[in-house]
């Protein structure tokens, strides 16, 4: 399990890295394909749609579009002590971390009488999509939730789809312990949609006179969708992109684990499993300069692979081309590898891991030190868990409250703080050729 890839005493730059380095491929515009005709259906027939495409996709007719209030409340009530306990503590922890993510207004005087704000005003209103799939996951209703509501989202609405196994009040709604988190949240506007064509709800909103309250339920379109989900979520975000805003079209889920001889190989290992669970198309990585923990790692890995619960799975990742041990000389060419690969999570299982997480430049969250992995940030570390996958840490980072926030430039000049700048006005104008800008600066200042 797990290849080797052996770059010892090789000069690498970031290209040669890049090409070297394991990857999922992740075919997003293919998909844009499949899921075109499923937007275009939601857009033209709204809830018709909906209901039907619950039908061939998630193998259940939902019950009623909208949760009811009532079934959000047995869910509640009906939610396992220790499991609220736990989500309840998840949400203390993420909240904490995320009020320090809040934007005050910043005022800057240019000049005496020139001033620029920079406002930090909400989206109006949220779609945040929650996957239900292969797995349930209450956690990411916290993680999406919690940034969204202390960034002031005035609105927001929770879609995820409708399980084929629940019974009872649950029948044809989404699982259960999802419905809890929103309530426990506050969440109550709650859709049993899933897959691309909750995107598209979201997008374009939709009215269903056919639920049973005898009332049409409303969805209004919104402005920002947000959350995880599989490859078509993925393309139907990439396909909506302008009609709404996103976060990212999350892929796969990958660990990197930097790693020397001071690991311990069974911690390595059921990290890398940890994640390998998510998906066949997840990726585990381990970087190391020591080939006896790449030995261990690789004999636990035997053993704990065979044991697990989902063990095909993980055995899919784990022997898949995105995954593998990566040898390097040393802790910088270490660093280098997980700088170019850029991890959506990153481990530090090395000496003195505090020091060496300052050297990283590109991951979606760092995990520092022997006690503190992956998996206690998927719940609670207090940390998000929707990060960037796919090298996307390059460039952009996971949610927070500042995904929810648009930063507004709030311009106030007076008279003679705008006569003492017009002349560059004028002189950029006529650079660029289009003296009206200049004009319409001039004719404040023409006598009579
Ligand atoms: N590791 C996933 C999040 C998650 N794990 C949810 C368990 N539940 C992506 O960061
Ligand atoms: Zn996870």
């Amino acid at each position: 399990m797990l290849s080797t890839i052996d770059l010892r005493g090789r000069e690498l730059g970031v290209r040669d890295l890049r090409h070297l380095l394991p990857r999922a491929e992740f075919d997003v515009a293919a998909a844009v394909e499949t899921v075109r005709p499923i937007c275009e259906d939601v857009r033209h027939r709204g809830a018709q749609a909906l209901y039907d495409l619950g039908e061939r996709f998630d193998g259940v007719r939902p019950t009623r579009l909208r949760v009811p209030a009532e079934v959000l409340e047995a869910a509640l009530v009906q939610l396992d002590p220790q499991v609220r306990a736990a989500l309840d503590e998840a949400i203390r922890r993420v909240r904490l971390v995320h009020e320090d993510q809040r934007r005050a207004t910043t005022t800057t005087t240019v000049v005496p009488g020139g001033e620029v704000s920079e406002r930090w005003v909400p989206v109006d209103r949220v779609g945040l999509y929650v996957p239900g799939g292969r797995a349930v996951y209450p956690s990411s209703v916290v993680m999406n939730v919690v940034p969204a509501q202390i960034a002031g989202v005035g609105s927001l609405a929770v879609a995820s789809p409708p399980q084929r196994d629940n019974s009872g009040a649950f029948t044809g709604y989404p699982h259960p312990t999802v419905l809890a988190a929103c309530a426990l949240l506050g969440v109550d506007e709650v859709y049993a949609v899933g897959g691309a064509q909750a995107v598209a709800a979201f997008a374009f909103g939709f009215e269903d006179d056919s639920d049973a309250s005898g009332v049409a339920v409303v969805c209004e379109p919104v402005s920002l969708v947000t959350g995880p989900g599989n490859i078509y979520v993925a393309a139907a975000k990439r396909y909506l992109k302008g009609v709404i805003g996103i976060d990212s079209e999350a892929g796969p889920t990958e660990i990197a684990i930097l790693a020397d001889d001071s690991a311990v190989p069974a911690h390595v290992s059921a990290d890398l499993v940890s994640q390998a669970e998510h998906d066949p198309q997840a990726a585990s990585v381990l970087v190391t300069d020591s080939v006896a923990l790449a030995d261990a790692v690789r004999a636990d890995l035997e053993d704990r692979v065979a044991a697990t619960k989902h063990s095909e799975r993980v055995r899919e990742a784990l022997t898949g081309p995105q995954s593998g041990i990566v040898l390097v000389d040393d802790l910088d060419a270490g660093l280098a590898v997980v700088n170019a690969y850029a991890a959506e999570h990153l481990e530090l299982q090395v000496v003195d891991a505090a020091a060496v997480s300052e050297r990283v430049r590109n991951a979606g969250a760092v995990f520092v030190g022997p006690h503190s992995p992956v998996s206690l940030g998927d719940y609670v570390a207090g940390s998000n868990h929707v990060l960037p996958t796919g090298g996307c840490a390059c460039h952009s980072s996971g949610l927070s409250v500042q995904s929810f926030l648009r930063g507004i430039h709030v311009v106030t000049y007076s008279q003679s703080a705008l006569e003492e700048v017009a002349h560059h006005v004028v002189t950029l104008a006529q650079a660029e050729d289009l003296p009206a800008h200049g004009e319409a600066v001039q004719v404040r200042f023409e006598q009579g």
